[in-house]
């Protein structure tokens, strides 16, 4: 397997790259302001043919808030629809400042931005599907649809958090169908400390990692 890019086939996912998600914000991801100039010259280079992004996008007292669980702190794990939900500060609410698409990326270059999260009862992390729903059940978003009319058959995956929903993303990606690719370098994790896990559980489930220094052209 060659890691020269199919262009013509190929499309750049932009994962949550929002104020919340930056040092000082909401939910810090450790770093994420590291990603924002070389993201930024990707973007410009104008290299791939498709481009998308996604927001993550709350409604106030949003399911996955920890301060919609009274007793509950950031960053426990309730059993929410018979599966493990982490509990999140106050993050993304729509409208606000930290939920904008961040002011230091060229959006004008994105053909689509998907906003997710938006029903109150159920989190969503992948830019694919939702996070499980009261009937045990992931809806899916459309994305992969959208993708496949447009002919893309390979993705590359970069942006915020590392961990969470770029991984869930990820994951969906190669479950969908589409070659699938994370651009390392372009990526920074809540937990830093978690990442040579994360490394060998996105291997395994054929997701192939790579660093954007090794995209041509
Ligand atoms: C995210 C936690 C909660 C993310 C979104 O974008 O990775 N993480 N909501
Ligand atoms: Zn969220």
């Amino acid at each position: 397997m060659g890691t020269e890019p199919d262009w013509e086939h190929a499309a750049l996912l932009v994962v949550d790259v929002q104020p919340d998600f930056m040092p000082g914000g909401a939910l810090p991801v450790s770093e994420g302001d590291r990603i924002l100039a070389p993201l930024r010259r990707l973007l410009e280079s104008g290299r791939f043919r498709h481009r998308v992004a996604t927001q993550d996008w709350h409604p106030p007292g949003h399911i996955s808030f920890a301060s919609r669980h009274s007793g509950r702190a950031p960053f426990d794990t309730l059993g929410l629809y018979g599966h493990p939900q982490m509990l999140w500060p106050d993050h993304c609410i729509r409208g606000t400042a930290g939920a904008a698409l961040h002011p230091a990326l060229p959006w004008e270059r994105v053909d689509l931005i998907l906003r997710k999260g938006t029903d109150p009862q159920v989190d969503s992390y992948s830019g694919f599907r939702n996070n499980w729903d009261p009937r045990g059940e992931r809806p899916p978003t459309g994305l992969a649809g959208y993708l496949r009319e447009r002919g893309v058959r390979e993705v590359y995956l970069c942006g915020l958090a590392r961990e969470v929903c770029v991984k869930w993303t990820a994951e969906d990606a190669v479950e969908a169908g589409f070659r699938t690719r994370l651009l390392w370098d372009l990526t920074r994790a809540v937990d830093p400390g978690a990442d040579e896990a994360l490394r060998a559980d996105l291997t395994r489930r054929g997701v192939e990692i790579i660093t954007s220094d090794r995209l041509p052209g």
